[in-house]
């Protein structure tokens, strides 16, 4: 039976080795206690590191940790010290990480740690392929691996991938500084479906998809050479049931059963019963806000004295990537703050913040937050922000204020807790004030809506909505009607091509023949593609077309010396072979004067674009324009024009990156059809890459042969990858005489 293959940097356990014995206990983290739940319920093994490396194993415990991993259908992977230092404390925490958060003043860029994190990441796809099943599906999380993907998929083409990032995706503007972007974008479009928790980081990646691979994006889809990506948003949910059932038992415990942390804040309480306890969990990480936080609090105490003594901040940093220095820096920073505030407002009975810095269990965790009235959360960036999530399920009476910062991805969800921004203590202050005196039905009345929707779109729904999208991305695949053609189609296809008596061959030149360039003019053909298709002309019987929007002049010269039939802009000209050019098509240009300074208003306003003009027909190329604003302005233009030229017998054809305007009755599909009125083939072959060849593929007779280069839909049987598949192809044809 095929299963869910989870992968991640941790395993969901951290195994430890005292007295030469191992300690299992559970991973901290907000990926871990997620997707716990969703690993526990469904058929998965889940591929990860232990926490130990292998220097820290002795020979004799190994084949322990692997078999204890395995109880909780786990699969442990080892590596060095070294390997650890570069990939994980490295690359992924002192560049990724910083990055995504926009922290680019604490971006180191070390290759020698971006050789580890390849060597890492290499060493985590291996595993997977390892265990990996025909019928398998693959989902690896997370800014560690994000090269893994495509790792799979180079040793596994056709497996089932999902890629979900659980940190944010930065704009374009940030990512570009990354030196290895094209790398770590093209290993996240190894997977099939790549989802994130927001909209925004959807939207960045996929801006940075489109501005740094070029690759055509069309809603929420990347076209690659062979296959369709599809990139998503699916806001992660929690183990809801698990925090709302806890904390219903542990309002119902005895007090001899409580911890004892629970009974030391019941004491306190008691002891001052109008007191507020506002607490703050995190990990200890700078995008976390927590100095920030404090600073506010402080501000907060200033503004409105009257409640010192009576509000107290319970603050848990949970310690975290203490190998990494601006980690080190933090926790000093932090300990100094709260030093010095506590310093300055306690007073004998009262100290404003109490500062544990530990892990806790989760019963410790159900405590605080069931004790506390009142959340503050503050990340200055942070992904989610599941811990916003986990005290409104714990709030079993739906009282309870959240204050969240509008920097976690969180807040778009919730947005019934108060938002604030987490720069701006003012507002936090004034947040921190209206939630102590927010009147009880008020906090109900916003709680009971969060909890709906939190119970509803929980961990499982979240875990099962990316299996299902991921499931859909295969069926949607075939939609294009298109088949590849492989060795044996191939074979087929040389087959009829040599039985053949009487063969004719349409090739389109730019972005089939040749691949684009950003000015028209650069994309001569070379030597090589000259021989290739002198050899293919040659074959007895055998009639080669180049058919083509370009202006005969361009094409007449280039193809001067070679035996084959020209067509010219779209089939406005045609020129035999060996001979003059004629006029194909009864076409006038009288009405260029009028369209061609709209163009140019286009091109002034569109930094990169130009216009080319043909004997009849103008083009307005967008290939070097940024690429989103090219989408916006070409869209504008198309619209502006279709208005213009309407009842004049024109139309707009819209090719890759460039648009035409151009006789409506001229199209190569008519062309090429005068051409088959001269004689009877019985090996018709088409092929071509865009909008304009289509009219081709739809006007050749059934039994012609097809093909379109690159994936896209299309009227064509088939399809290529690239350019190097046509020229593969026709070289083949050249082989067969
Ligand atoms: P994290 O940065 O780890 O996760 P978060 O989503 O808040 O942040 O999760 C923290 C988790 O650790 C929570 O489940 C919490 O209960 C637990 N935890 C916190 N303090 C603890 C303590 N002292 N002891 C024990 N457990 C503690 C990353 C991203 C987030 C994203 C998650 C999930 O940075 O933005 O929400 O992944 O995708």
């Amino acid at each position: 039976m095929s299963k869910t293959i989870i992968l991640s940097n941790r395993l969901p356990l951290q195994i430890n080795i005292t007295k030469e014995k191992l300690q299992v206990t559970p991973s901290v983290g907000g990926l871990a206690t997620g997707l716990k739940s969703f690993h526990r319920e469904g058929d998965s093994i889940w591929i990860g590191w232990s926490g130990l490396t292998e220097e820290e194993i002795p020979v004799n415990l190994k084949a322990e940790i692997k078999v204890r991993a395995r109880e909780d259908a786990c699969i442990t992977v080892s590596f060095t010290a070294e390997e650890m230092d570069g990939f994980y404390y490295g690359f992924s925490n002192r560049s990724i990480w910083p990055l995504f958060h926009y922290f680019t003043e604490y971006t180191e860029w070390e290759s020698w740690q971006w050789e580890m994190y390849k060597k890492v990441n290499q060493k985590y796809a291996d595993s997977v392929i390892e265990h990996y099943e025909e019928g398998d599906k693959i989902w690896v999380h997370d800014y560690q691996l994000l090269l893994v993907p495509n790792m799979i998929r180079e040793q596994r083409p056709n497996a089932t991938i999902g890629f979900f990032n659980h940190i944010p995706f930065p704009s374009y503007e940030v990512f570009r500084t990354m030196p290895w972007r094209e790398e770590i974008l093209n290993g996240m479009l190894g997977a099939d479906l790549i989802g994130f928790h927001t909209y925004d980081y959807e939207r960045h990646f996929l801006s940075s998809v489109r501005r740094i691979l070029r690759r055509p994006v069309e809603f929420n889809e990347v076209t690659l050479a062979n296959r369709v990506v599809k990139v998503d948003s699916f806001p992660m949910g929690i183990d809801y049931e698990k925090f709302e059932q806890t904390a219903l038992k542990h309002h119902e415990i005895s007090e001899d059963q409580e911890t004892e942390l629970q009974q030391r804040l019941n004491f306190h309480r008691k002891k001052s019963p109008d007191s507020q306890l506002i607490l703050s969990i995190d990990r200890l990480d700078y995008t976390k806000g927590i100095a920030n936080r404090i600073r506010a609090f402080e501000y907060f105490l200033e503004k409105y004295p009257e409640y010192i003594g009576k509000v107290r901040l319970v603050m848990l940093a949970v310690p975290s990537r203490s190998d990494v220095p601006q980690y080190q820096l933090l926790k000093k920073e932090i300990d100094e703050l709260v030093g010095r505030i506590n310093g300055k407002f306690a007073t004998v009975s009262w100290i404003p913040i109490w500062y544990f810095f530990r892990s806790m269990p989760f019963e410790n965790l159900i405590d605080l937050y069931t004790s506390c009235n009142i959340a503050l959360l503050t990340p200055i960036r942070d992904g989610m922000n599941l811990v916003a999530k986990e005290y409104i399920a714990t709030r079993t009476n739906q009282t309870g204020v959240l204050i969240l910062s509008e920097m976690a991805g969180a807040s778009h969800e919730m947005n019934e807790a108060l938002i604030i921004n987490p720069n701006n203590f003012e507002q936090i202050a004034d947040a921190i004030l209206q939630a102590i005196k927010m009147p009880k039905e008020e906090q109900i009345r916003r709680n009971t809506l969060l909890q709906k929707r939190l119970k509803r779109y929980n961990v499982v729904r979240w875990a099962t909505d990316f299996m299902k999208a991921l499931d859909k991305t295969k069926e949607n695949q075939p939609s294009f009607k298109a088949i590849h053609i492989s060795q044996e189609i191939q074979e087929k296809i040389l087959t009829s091509f040599k039985n053949a008596k009487n063969r004719i061959l349409f090739l389109d030149y730019d972005g089939t023949l040749v691949g684009f360039e950003d000015k028209p003019n650069l994309a001569k053909p070379d030597e090589q593609l000259l021989d290739l298709i002198k050899k293919v002309s040659k074959i007895k019987n055998t009639k080669v077309v180049l058919i083509s929007g370009r202006d005969k002049e361009t094409l007449g010269t280039w193809w001067k010396a070679l035996p084959v039939e020209l067509i010219a802009e779209h089939g406005v000209w045609v020129r035999k072979t060996g001979k003059e050019w004629q006029l194909n098509e009864k076409v006038h240009n009288n009405w260029m004067k009028n369209v061609r300074p709209v163009v140019e208003t286009f091109c002034d306003r569109t930094p990169g674009t130009f216009l080319e003009e043909k004997n009849y027909s103008l083009a307005w190329h967008y290939r070097k324009a940024d690429p989103e604003l090219g989408e916006i302005r070409a869209n504008e233009l198309s619209n502006v024009l279709k208005e213009l030229i309407s009842n004049h017998g024109l139309s707009v054809l819209e090719g890759n990156k460039v648009l035409e305007i151009k006789s409506s009755g001229v199209n190569k599909g008519k062309a090429a059809g005068k051409v088959l009125l001269k004689k009877d083939y019985d090996f018709i072959f088409a092929i071509g890459d865009d909008w304009t060849d289509e009219f081709l593929f739809q006007e050749l007779p059934e039994n012609a042969i097809t093909v379109k280069v690159g994936v896209k839909k299309t009227a064509a049987s088939y399809y290529v990858e690239d350019t190097n598949k046509v020229r593969d192809l026709l070289l083949q044809f050249s082989r067969v005489h």
